[in-house]
């Protein structure tokens, strides 16, 4: 490179990464091929609108990206094109839960999704979010005594308040979501039902996890976690209309993302979604996602033994919550011993957390990006007796 001090700050990141154990439970390593897409020609084109019907000239090869991505995102999940729609080109996953709201769901009507400090994310109606700012949210959390989603409370709930639209998702649930019972509670209540999967979605590629696409009408997912492409979002839509109105849902998506809220798609960006589709459809991807859940499973049972409480007790996916608080380590505390000793975690609330967001009582761990890696159950064991030594040594009893 040219520029010199960049081309430092490059090297120093990725001597930087290779030097430390990531558990961040949202990231992930991406494939040369992902990078190489991402730093291709197509960042310097415009094409504003959606595959042959562009406001710029000279776009005939980005529409073959696009139709590639969109092909490829339908392929990945089993989906007809006859039933089901996708949209590749949202920036990355907020504009896109920001867009499926707009289009689908008035400004100022009711939203019902879990809340972030339960382990929902702060697109799904949290105060400081636009989101919140602009729908009325009802939130639902886990249960106090078994930290699961109680679908009997959600429900009650639903029934009470009849949302136009139920969210499900996370970023700090680690068990697997029964989308058969929220589909009930929708039908019931007539809401739409939306699966944000940005964190499970490339254990639901790889057969790790299950699919919501059976259940839902909207399907949201970053493709940068699990899924290990470039940062970015896909949204998919039924092909059924909205309620009574004679509106197309995919179409209503389609408009709320261009010229609704977004301007000219990242084609470099959709051309490494295209990859990283590609990628996961492999056998190989099968195996890594399995290996993603039997990492995060052996390393919260390592811990668990060791005398760390795992929130709900464990984990189905790729992440689980450590409650250090209860050993008298704060989730702060926590996460930076461990940094000092190159393990990277994020500090995470608890459900029922009584401590502060900036310093609450638990980290959130992920297995993604070691597996990514290759680490395997034996690495696991050891990152745990890691783990427990530098916590102990710091005043955890
Ligand atoms: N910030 C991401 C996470 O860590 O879960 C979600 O957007």
């Amino acid at each position: 490179m040219k520029d010199k001090e960049i081309e430092r700050l490059i090297k120093l990141e990725e001597k930087r990464q290779n030097g430390v154990i990531n558990l961040i439970a949202s990231e992930n390593y991406v494939s040369r091929d992902v990078l190489m897409a991402l730093g291709s020609v197509f960042t310097n084109k415009y094409s504003e609108g959606y595959p042959g019907k562009r406001y710029y000239g000279g776009n005939e090869i980005v529409d073959k990206v696009e139709n590639l991505a969109k092909e490829r995102a339908l392929k990945l999940f089993g989906l007809s094109k006859n039933k089901w729609s996708v949209n590749v080109q949202p920036y990355s996953g907020s504009p896109a839960n920001l867009a499926i709201y707009l289009a689908l769901v008035p400004i100022g009507q009711k939203i019902m999704g879990m809340s972030l400090s339960m382990g929902g994310h702060l697109t799904h109606g949290h105060k400081v979010s636009a989101t919140g700012k602009l729908w009325k949210w009802i939130h639902f959390g886990v249960s106090k005594k078994t930290e699961l989603l109680d679908y009997y409370e959600i429900r009650r709930i639903a029934r009470c308040e009849k949302p136009k639209m139920i969210v499900a998702g996370f970023t700090a649930y680690p068990r697997v979501i029964d989308f058969k019972k929220l589909r009930k509670i929708c039908d019931e209540v007539g809401a739409i039902f939306m699966v944000d999967m940005s964190h499970f979605a490339g254990l639901v590629a790889g057969g790790a996890y299950p699919s919501p696409f059976p259940h839902a009408d909207v399907v949201m997912t970053t493709t940068h976690k699990t899924l290990c492409g470039p940062r970015a979002a896909i949204i998919f839509s039924r092909k059924i209309k909205l309620h009574a109105s004679s509106f197309m849902l995919h179409d209503l998506i389609d408009r709320a993302v261009f010229p609704g809220l977004q301007g000219g798609p990242h084609i470099n960006q959709i051309a490494a979604i295209a990859v990283c589709l590609k990628e996961a459809a492999t056998p190989a991807f099968k195996k890594y996602a399995k290996q993603v859940v039997k990492n995060a499973k052996v390393l919260a049972k390592e811990l668990q033994k060791k005398g760390w409480r795992i929130v709900s007790g464990g984990t189905d996916s790729h992440l689980f919550l450590v409650d250090t608080w209860a050993r008298g380590i704060s989730g702060k505390t926590a996460q930076e011993l461990l940094e000092a000793e190159k393990i990277i975690v994020n500090k995470n609330t608890i459900p029922f957390d009584t401590r502060s967001p900036f310093d609450p009582s638990g980290i959130r761990i992920g297995t993604a990006a070691v597996t990514t890696q290759g680490m395997k159950e034996k690495d696991m064991i050891k990152i745990a007796q890691k783990i427990d030594k530098i916590l102990k040594s710091h005043g955890g009893h």
